[in-house]
């Protein structure tokens, strides 16, 4: 297949893919809507297109102790590494969480071969951070990672490694500044917080914000980082509180907007973004309209930006379609976006997991009924002039 439709490594531009098979063997509950499996229907849908032979591929190493406590406590890490696995319950929300680091409970539950799947996705991340640093990818690809809510010391809302936080931590060695831009439809609250105080890392989140009623509550437009103008953090979070029902045309919109101004002002010299799929339409937590092409038009303009890139995963709990966005996206890194067959190929493992044999299905394949709008375009425009404004006090 791959060479009938012409898909080789071109070049002089190199794309690297770190990917573990282990870290799918994992499980958080029958009924948990984190499924590692995701990981698995991506990779095969990847390699049924044949892109697999147009990057490096690298089978992910887990990450040592030493690396895992570069951000992280270490007596956190140590807990991780030895406590017991919770016998799994058949009531989910009848957990009894021992809570110490948050841990037990039902969002981030103590299950067989924790300690080797927060490795994996942490070894993934850093592998994909230090081609980057060498200069020997263009745009490096981890999937497995993007887990952007867990805390020096603690576990929040299914991430218990911050896998992101290590990465930035190695391309802070190179690049004087790193632009980290997270389209998750969760608030990227652990790495806007690990970097909340200085000015070598801007955070820019896009998120669904409803602090009471939509995990984790933080995020408000006019949270930029520390309030005190003295610290070198000041200015440098930026986040995009967004309501249900999101459409390409102004998520898309929004993003460009805002991405060319911080990009203009804040000057990077290396991007990573969290591409959770969570905020396509038809997630189980999700409640946004953005099909694949919206989503991932995002992961097409960063690549044009023509920086070193390197893209996690994240959220995503329709299955079916985050192995849709991701292998689109991994197409667009690759540059073969629009030479690939919308149909799913006919030999792809699992094919009648994706139901319809599209890679881009429309809305109403997705939801039948879109969700209602809920975002006015007078909210949008408040939204980059207060962005804009922020910028001000950047760079320069
Ligand atoms: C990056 N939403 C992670 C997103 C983390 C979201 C939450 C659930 C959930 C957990 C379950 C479950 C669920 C249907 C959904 C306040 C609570 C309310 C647990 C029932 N079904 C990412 C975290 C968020 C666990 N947590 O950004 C087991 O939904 O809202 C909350 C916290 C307390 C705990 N309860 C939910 O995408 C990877 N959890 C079913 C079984
Ligand atoms: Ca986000
Ligand atoms: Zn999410």
């Amino acid at each position: 297949f791959a060479h009938e439709h012409g898909i080789n490594k071109p070049k002089g531009y190199n794309v690297s893919f770190h990917y573990n098979p282990e870290m799918e063997k994992h499980h958080f509950g029958m009924t948990h809507p984190m499924k590692p499996w995701r990981l698995t229907l991506t990779k095969s849908l990847v390699s049924a297109y044949g892109m697999n032979f147009a990057m490096d591929n690298y089978t992910a190493r887990a990450a040592t102790y030493e690396e895992l406590t570069a951000y992280h406590a270490s007596d956190y890490v140590d807990h991780l590494a030895t406590v017991a696995p919770q016998p799994q319950p058949l009531d989910m929300e009848n957990l009894n969480p021992d809570l110490k680091f948050n841990l037990g409970g039902s969002d981030c539950p103590l299950f067989e071969g924790l300690y080797n799947y927060c490795s994996l996705s942490g070894g993934a991340s850093l592998d994909a951070a230090r081609k980057l640093c060498a200069n020997q990818s263009d745009i490096a690809i981890a999937w497995g990672g993007g887990l952007h809510h867990a805390k020096k010391a603690e576990a929040s809302g299914f991430c218990y490694i911050n896998d992101i936080v290590l990465a930035i931590l190695q391309l802070l060695r190179v690049h004087a500044r790193v632009l980290y831009i997270d389209i998750d439809v969760h608030h990227g609250d652990g790495v806007e917080e690990a970097f909340f105080s200085t000015d070598r890392v801007m955070t820019v989140s896009f998120h669904k914000y409803d602090p009471l009623n939509f995990f984790p509550g933080t995020g408000a437009l006019e949270d930029n980082g520390p309030k005190s103008e003295h610290n070198p953090g000041a200015h440098h979070a930026i986040n995009v509180p967004l309501n249900d029902g999101i459409t390409d045309e102004q998520y898309t919109s929004l993003f460009e907007n805002i991405i060319t101004k911080v990009i203009e002002k804040f000057r990077p010299g290396a991007i990573a973004l969290q591409c959770g799929a969570d905020s396509l339409a038809g997630d189980r937590l999700g409640k946004f309209n953005l099909l694949v092409q919206g989503h991932s038009s995002c992961v097409e303009f960063c690549k044009k930006l023509n920086l070193p890139l390197i893209i996690f995963g994240g959220g995503g709990y329709t299955p079916k379609n985050v192995a849709r966005a991701w292998t689109y996206e991994t197409a667009i890194a690759i540059g073969h976006q629009h030479h690939i067959p919308t149909q799913i190929p006919i030999h792809t493992p699992w094919r009648d997991r994706f139901k319809i044999d599209t890679l881009l299905p429309t809305i109403q394949q997705i939801l039948g009924e879109p969700r209602q709008n809920r975002n006015t375009q007078k909210k949008l425009t408040e939204i980059v002039q207060h962005v804009t404004e922020q910028l001000r006090f950047v760079g320069a």
